[in-house]
Parts: C-alpha cells; structure tokens; sequence
C-alpha cells in the first residue's frame, strides 16, 4: 500500500473513533461559535491533534494545514496534508450522524492520497492518484455515467456568504426543472465521496475551503468524475466554488449556471 495512504487511514480511522465516541456521550461536547452560524467544538480540536501527531510521528517534515488549528509549516513545504478533522460539526453539534474526517496528501499542489472516513457508518472511502477509488475495499466507479435530466445533486447553501443567497437560489430553481432531486446533507467531504460512490449525481457548492474538498475531490476523481470551478476552470483553490460529477453532468450543471453566475462568482 501506498505509505501515505496507510498513514492517512491510520488517523482518519484514530480520529473518527474519537469522534464516534464522543457522539455516543453528548456531555462531553462543548460547543463554541466561530462566527454566525459556524460552530466548533473540543472534539474538532482533539481529533485533529490526534492526526496531525499521527502525521507528526512518520514524517515530522511536512506541512500540515488543517481547519482549526491553520498551517503548520515543515522544513518540506512542497509535502503538504490538508485536514478537516470533522467535516459536518453543525451534524455533529445536532446530533444528526451524518461527518466525516477528511486528509488528503499533496506533492506539490497535487493531491496523491485522500481518505474520507465516516466514523458512524464505519465506511472509508480512500483513493491513490491513478490507482482509482475504493469503499472499504471495493473499486467504485460512480461518477462516470449519468446525465443531468433526472440526476440527484448534493449541494451545500452559501450559509456563510449570503451575499450569493439570491444568485444560489436562483441557480437552485433552474437546475430544479432539469434533474430529479437535491440532497443537502450538511458534510462537503461525504458528498463528494458519494458522487464518487454513485448514491448523487452531481455535486456544486460556493466558497469551500480547500480542507472540505481536497480529499472529496481525488475519489471523484479516481471514480471517472471530473471537478471545475463555476467557469469551468481550476480556481477552486481559491474561490472554493466547486462543481463535480461526471464529465456531461459538469457541463451540463455548467451551461444551466452561466446565465446566473453574477461577476463575484466566476472569480
Ligand atoms: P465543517 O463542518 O468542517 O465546518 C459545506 O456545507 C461545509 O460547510 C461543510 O462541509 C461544513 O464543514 C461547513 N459548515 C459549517 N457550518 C455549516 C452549517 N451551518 N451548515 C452546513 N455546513 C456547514
Ligand atoms: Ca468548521
Ligand atoms: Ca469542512
Ligand atoms: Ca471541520
């Protein structure tokens, strides 16, 4: 097995048990607000100390930049992992068992290993570039078919950036009268680990950051799916803007969102 990927599962897996032990006692949760709407708690932070002294342990060199606790820059800055801790705490925060824990592995700017781990369901998700995506095992290959006229699209609301409300519901309506459904299930990293299983279609959201799809994205990937900004470009990074599916469904989602897209969204 890939080195950083035994590594990336050894913490996705540490961290997630955590997690999932802390869910099962809700009094030792202690919540505390970011900003509006945006909540953390001490099992994020406990969960990412777990990983990042995982990563620590086997190579003390790289960078480790993960949403709580920011960048940790090693002497080989061009080695990077990029870690969400627990994607969907509001879930996590309501009680809903619907998170994840997401690593990806970097080498300069590009992704080699992501594990997308739900602790609730005991499902790992993991992909080497190039040598495709699994679930717990098993070869997945779900975002490679399908069209948008009837598809299941996971999405996330601009709960942060409002400003885009109007221009995301606006997109909302119009993809409504082309694909079947909308799933909204509160964890960036799972849907897009989803799209890659086939359980949705299509995936679009505004203003991610790159911890919430960097591991989503190479199980997309690794399952024949494709990943774009709102131009149809690789922003992403910066914009966070993100849309993913198979090669049709993204340029079909694409050509329904031109129209809407105002000048702050195509950055
Ligand atoms: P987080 O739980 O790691 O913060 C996309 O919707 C992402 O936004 C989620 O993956 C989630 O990552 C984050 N998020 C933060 N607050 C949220 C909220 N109130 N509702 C949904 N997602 C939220
Ligand atoms: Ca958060
Ligand atoms: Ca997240
Ligand atoms: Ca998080």
């Amino acid at each position: 097995m890939h080195p950083m990927l035994t590594i990336a599962i050894r913490a996705a897996r540490k961290a997630g048990n955590l997690i999932a032990k802390h869910y099962e006692m809700p009094d030792s949760v202690e919540t505390s607000q970011k900003g509006a709407n945006d909540f953390v708690t001490n099992v994020d932070r406990e969960a990412e100390q777990m990983i990042i002294e995982i990563i620590r342990k086997s190579y003390p060199k790289h960078t480790i930049i993960s949403e709580e606790c920011g960048e940790l820059i090693g002497e080989e800055h061009d080695m990077q992992w990029v870690v969400d801790p627990l994607d969907g705490t509001t879930n996590f925060v309501k009680r809903l068992p619907h998170f994840a824990v997401s690593i990806a592995f970097r080498i300069k700017g590009r992704t080699e290993v992501a594990v997308v781990y739900d602790p609730m369901r005991n499902e790992l998700f993991s992909a080497v570039r190039g040598q495709g995506a699994q679930l717990n095992g098993y070869r997945l290959r779900g975002a490679s078919g399908r069209e948008l006229d009837g598809a299941i699209l996971a999405t996330g609301f601009p709960f942060k950036a409002k400003q885009h409300a109007d221009t995301y519901i606006k997109i909302l309506g119009k993809l409504f009268n082309r694909c079947s459904d909308f799933r909204r299930t509160g964890s960036a990293a799972l849907d897009l680990a989803y799209l890659a299983a086939g359980r949705v279609d299509g995936f679009f959201e505004i203003g991610l950051k790159p911890w919430d799809f960097l591991g989503g994205e190479l199980l997309v990937r690794e399952a024949g799916g494709i990943v774009s900004d709102f131009t149809g470009d690789h922003n992403y990074m910066t914009s966070g803007n993100i849309v993913a599916g198979s090669p049709r469904v993204v340029r079909e989602l694409l050509s329904e969102m031109r129209d809407e897209l105002t000048e702050s969204l195509k950055r």
